[in-house]
């Protein structure tokens, strides 16, 4: 991937982005300052944001692929997916209540996630590949966060925020992919009671692990693998939906269970 900025502008975008992150405030698109800055700069920043964490003790997870269903891409204003970071500090137990005082505007999201036992490597990653490689997969509610203004953002900028990446929560019922027919399990969303949002996994790239395999492929563009015993997201299957403290969600899942959560101050 070939960037534009050069490092030090990098830097100072992804310190930018951290302060924001760390300590829920909203920022300008970085767009606005570089209205050149490319997706490749995107990355860059990204990949910054992802050493600096580690290098302050946080534990690289897993990944998860954005934008990646019609729903979502319609929702944001984009025309192609994404790929973020997931760290243990982003993490959530099933149940619990999430606090939004360290979050800017958040949103949730349900989704396939996959548990990996075999490493995977791109370029050229298929579907099929990823679903040798799977261990198990099992259903996520993920709690994105754009860091930017009325959470309005070109995918330049949405990729040096980690993909809105904020807190993320598995759970339900794990099940072997051969057990399923991935594309066509149901998902609704309920907010306080009520149905908010319905799909199937197939809205996701014709089937998750697609969306997997091609996460992959966007990391070996940077030098990277998925290693076994990732936890990947493939992507919300519908819109995204705003929550404010008080508010309890639950996500069902045909055949993998449901996973719920409340919002608190
Ligand atoms: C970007 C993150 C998208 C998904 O599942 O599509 C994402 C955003 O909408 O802020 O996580
Ligand atoms: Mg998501």
């Amino acid at each position: 991937m070939k960037t534009t900025l050069n490092r030090e502008a990098i830097i100072r975008l992804c310190e930018r982005v951290e302060g924001a992150q760390t300590r829920a405030y909203a920022i300008p698109k970085l767009t606005d300052e570089y209205p050149s800055m490319t997706m490749a700069d995107g990355y860059a920043i990204q990949t910054e944001l992802r050493k600096r964490f580690i290098e302050q003790g946080h534990k690289l997870v897993g990944w998860k692929a954005g934008l990646t269903s019609r729903a979502k891409m319609k929702q944001m204003g984009v025309d192609q997916p994404s790929i973020g970071f997931l760290t243990d500090k982003m993490s959530r137990p099933e149940n619990s209540v999430i606090s939004t005082s360290d979050l800017v505007h958040p949103r949730v999201e349900c989704e396939i996630a996959f548990v990996t036992r075999e490493r995977l490597v791109g370029p050229g990653c298929t579907a099929e590949d990823v679903l040798q490689a799977t261990d198990y997969v099992l259903p996520a509610i993920e709690v994105i966060d754009s860091r930017f203004s009325g959470f309005k953002f070109d995918l330049e900028s949405v990729v040096a925020d980690n993909g809105s990446s904020a807190r993320f929560v598995g759970g339900g019922r794990p099940r072997y992919v051969d057990e399923l027919d991935l594309p066509t399990i149901g998902a609704v969303l309920e907010k306080n009671g009520e149905i908010v949002e319905m799909g199937a996994a197939a809205a996701v790239m014709d089937h998750p692990a697609a969306a997997v395999a091609m996460l992959v492929n966007i990391l070996a563009e940077m030098g990277e693998e998925l290693p076994a015993g990732s936890f990947v997201m493939s992507g919300g299957i519908t819109a995204a939906v705003a929550v404010s403290p008080g508010d309890h969600v639950i996500a069902r899942f045909q055949e993998l269970g449901s996973i719920s959560v409340r919002f608190g101050e």
